[in-house]
């Protein structure tokens, strides 16, 4: 007789997120069809600042309630709706699951049930179906497999949209590339984050800190911030390089750098422009002077032709991630590898709004060499089902803020658990 956990009841509310706005909650309750041992899951969606155009839809009330940012419509379309669709499903049949959900949309993105609904079902039916199994999710997702634990990259100082200094880089991260397990990085990566916080103190620089937990304050430029990460490296006791300790990452999310026209790029805090090649020639510059792993969005989300050349001209010194590019989307994803833009993907699973959907991203990217990186979003919950999703489906690396903010550092707990187990 093969196993079955009937879906017993499905149900949604709204909680906050970190930046106050509320989001989707939702619990899945199953029922061991064996035994009658009933188990729940839970999961909260997070909700980004950046997002990409092409994301799915994540679905907001408008009016006057948290001045247009409930999400009572979502959780009504799954304490209804999809409560009703999944109710008596078998929740190991994950593919089922978010097929049912997508076919319930209708849509191509999701913009009727609401990303935020359907992810959030999607991710709890998971949880409920591993904790029913007595399996940690990730072994639940990655079976065998899942026993490669991802670096960490920890965003330590905030810029663009996350901040309101005068950084038009989003993210500046420390990569503990040399650390011997994740553990040991997360403790480096706090130890530097701690002598940045001094290092921004003795300059007289605001040591106060931006959506992600890294340090936000009004530096001259990117290669100044880059500096002082460098110099609390040092000061920390490491060493930065390529083979050394640490190396650094940025996430550009220039897709919010729109100029006046396809072919420019206007920073919307410095006020700088540059042509496409202008900012490729910039790029090119900048590895040459820093050592720098990756950049996340060094172009915009449309520039398929701008990819395509920056590629070709520092693909092979530089992993160049694809984020709002992507959004976490095969179809998009095989439109980058058919062209050879970049050579990794940023995987966030609200972008897409399903498990299934994620998984078949991550399986498509890894096909071609790919490296993925699994990422939380700037509004984030306690919720640590990326932790678990960045061991179980085989994550090269994994972003979740600075060693700050307890819906940040929730994220790297859960990995020095995982890493004990
Ligand atoms: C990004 C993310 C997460 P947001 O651009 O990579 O760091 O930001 O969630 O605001 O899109
Ligand atoms: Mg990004």
């Amino acid at each position: 007789m093969s196993m079955k956990l009937n879906i017993t009841r499905v149900h949604a509310r709204e909680v906050l997120d970190s930046r106050g706005n509320p989001t989707v909650e939702t619990e899945v309750t199953v029922e061991s069809e064996i035994t009658g041992a009933k188990s729940t899951g839970r999961a909260a969606v997070p909700s980004g600042a950046s997002t990409g155009e092409f994301e799915a839809v994540e679905l907001r009330d408008g009016g006057e309630r948290y001045g247009g940012a409930g999400v009572q419509n979502a959780v009504d379309h799954v304490n209804q709706k999809i409560a009703k669709a999944l109710s008596g499903k078998n929740a190991l049949r994950q593919s089922h699951i978010d097929a049912r959900l997508l076919e319930l949309d209708g849509t191509d993105n999701k913009g009727k049930l609401g990303a935020n609904a359907i992810l959030s079902v999607s991710l709890a039916c998971a949880k409920a179906a591993a904790k029913a199994l007595h399996m940690p999710l990730y072994r639940y997702v990655g079976g065998v497999n899942a026993v490669t634990m991802p670096v960490p990259m920890m965003n330590i100082l905030n810029g663009g949209a996350h901040s309101d200094n005068s950084l038009d880089v989003q993210e500046f991260m420390i990569l503990p590339m040399g650390a011997p397990d994740i553990t040991e990085g997360i403790r480096w990566c706090a130890e530097v984050y701690q002598h940045l916080k001094k290092l921004l103190k003795q300059r007289g620089l605001s040591v106060a800190v931006g959506d992600e937990g890294g340090f936000a304050p009004s530096v001259s430029g990117e290669e100044e911030a880059i500096t002082l990460i460098m110099e609390a490296i040092v000061a920390a006791g490491y060493t930065c390089g390529r083979g050394k300790d640490f190396m650094i990452s940025l996430d550009a999310a220039a897709s919010e750098w729109k100029g006046r026209d396809a072919d420019h790029y206007l920073l919307p805090k410095s006020g700088q422009e540059y042509t496409t090649d202008e900012l490729i020639d910039h790029w090119e510059d900048m590895i040459r002077k820093f050592p720098i792993y990756s950049i996340e969005d060094p172009l915009d989300e449309e520039d398929w032709g701008g990819w395509q050349k920056l590629t070709e001209r520092i693909g092979g010194r530089v992993i160049l991630v694809g984020d709002d590019l992507f959004v976490t989307n095969a179809a998009r994803l095989e439109k980058g590898i058919t062209l050879h833009c970049g050579n990794a993907i940023l995987i966030k699973p609200n972008q897409i709004g399903s498990l299934s959907e994620t998984m078949e991203t991550i399986r498509l990217a890894k096909e071609h060499g790919y490296q993925t990186i699994m990422s939380h979003r700037s509004g984030e919950t306690e919720d640590t089902t990326i932790a678990d999703l960045s061991v179980g489906l085989g994550s090269d690396l994994i972003k979740t803020g600075a060693p700050c903010r307890g819906e940040r550092t929730a994220k790297y707990n859960r990995l020095m658990r995982i890493d004990e187990a």
